[in-house]
């Protein structure tokens, strides 16, 4: 694969009309998922979940590509296709979260910064015969309720560490996912999440550069602009797409091939009408705006599927309308009568 593959394996998880599945949860953060529901969180009840999502028909249509966890690339489905080669029979290309989750950083409190740099190369080489074309690293970052968090030292390491993981990636001709969130937890204002991600994004493509990654091989996939949940302050949908269109203007490179938004832990159907707001704007934008859910478009499937197997074709309905709905997020046409029509 040569520079050239990589920009255009970018290219075609932003195809128009698709967007990613983020399906990587590690087994802490499913579980915490399946308790919620009852559902035991067993490899086998994991795999069967999974299952019911990549199994869905006609998914390929809304899905470019689903972002899978180290269990789950090495996990088949019943009649033992590994859920790798189900996907790429679906047109779905696959992909693989590579973080090992993000732990305290020593130093200043309150911060924190993902580790899983140690034995990446060879990980990601042995992910590359496992059928990976893209790969995924995400770095935690919270606003402080004080104002002096995130330091310019938190920031700074998380960005070193995703442009090292994003070189080694290239190296390895695996395309990267570069996802620097800043959680939406606080009671933060709107303003405050839009500078502190401004700094957030120049501080990330700075060490992009210093690590000499070419952005045309590379997705960025970041948090939206939003207000803190705890905020008095709620902002419109409409204030919130501005807010997160300007200050992507301001930061990202026109040289990247995408930009695939995170949910956040936001209600799914707000996190479509935040997706189909921006593109709805007045461009022109360098950069297709498209999604990389995991909650945005897990949540009602989820819920359905219960770990019930007589519930699998209601959940991947509920999938597949989800996929819909963000699918015409793209271009902004999304609408109410769509997000009824699943009713
Ligand atoms: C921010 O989390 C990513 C996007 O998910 P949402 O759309 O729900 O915000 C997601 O890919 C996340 O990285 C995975 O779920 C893995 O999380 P953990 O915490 O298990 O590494």
């Amino acid at each position: 694969m040569s520079a050239t593959t990589l920009k255009e394996t970018a290219l075609a998880l932003v195809a128009p009309g698709k967007g990613i599945l983020a399906a990587d949860e590690s087994h802490a953060t499913i579980g915490r998922r399946f308790e919620a529901l009852g559902i035991p969180n067993s490899e086998e009840q994991r795999r069967r979940y999974r299952q019911m999502l990549f199994t869905t028909k006609g998914i390929g249509e809304f899905i470019s590509g689903v972002i899978l966890f180290d269990e789950t690339i090495r996990q088949a489905a019943d009649g033992g296709r590994p859920f790798g080669d189900v996907l790429a029979g679906e047109g779905i290309i696959p992909g693989i979260k590579v973080d090992r989750g993000a732990k305290p950083l020593a130093g200043p409190p309150g911060e924190q910064v993902t580790e899983g740099l140690d034995g990446l190369r060879e990980r990601l080489a042995e992910y590359k015969t496992l059928g990976a074309r893209f790969a995924k690293w995400r770095a935690v970052i919270a606003i402080g309720e004080d104002g002096r968090t995130p330091t310019r030292l938190g920031l700074e390491a998380n960005a070193h560490a995703l442009a090292r993981y994003a070189a080694l990636c290239q190296e390895a001709e695996i395309v990267p996912i570069v996802e620097p969130e800043i959680l939406m937890d606080g009671g933060h204002s709107i303003e405050r999440c839009f500078e502190v991600t401004e700094a957030t994004l120049h501080t990330v493509f700075h060490a992009l550069w210093e690590h000499k990654v070419a952005l045309e091989g590379l997705l960025l996939k970041p948090n939206m602009v939003l207000p803190g949940t705890a905020s008095a302050r709620q902002a419109p949908v409409e204030a919130v797409a501005e807010a997160t269109v300007r200050c992507l203007l301001r930061t990202v490179p026109a040289a990247v091939p995408g930009v695939v938004f995170l949910s956040g832990g936001q209600a799914d159907e707000l996190a479509t009408a935040h997706l189909n707001a921006m593109n709805r704007l007045p461009g022109p934008r360098p950069w297709p705006l498209s999604f990389s859910y995991a909650r945005a478009l897990q949540a009602a499937p989820l819920r359905t599927w219960g770990g019930d197997p007589a519930r699998v074709g209601d959940a991947q309905r509920a999938f597949r309308h989800r996929a819909r709905c963000n699918s015409a997020a793209r271009s902004g046409a999304y609408t109410a009568e769509l997000e009824r029509s699943a009713a």
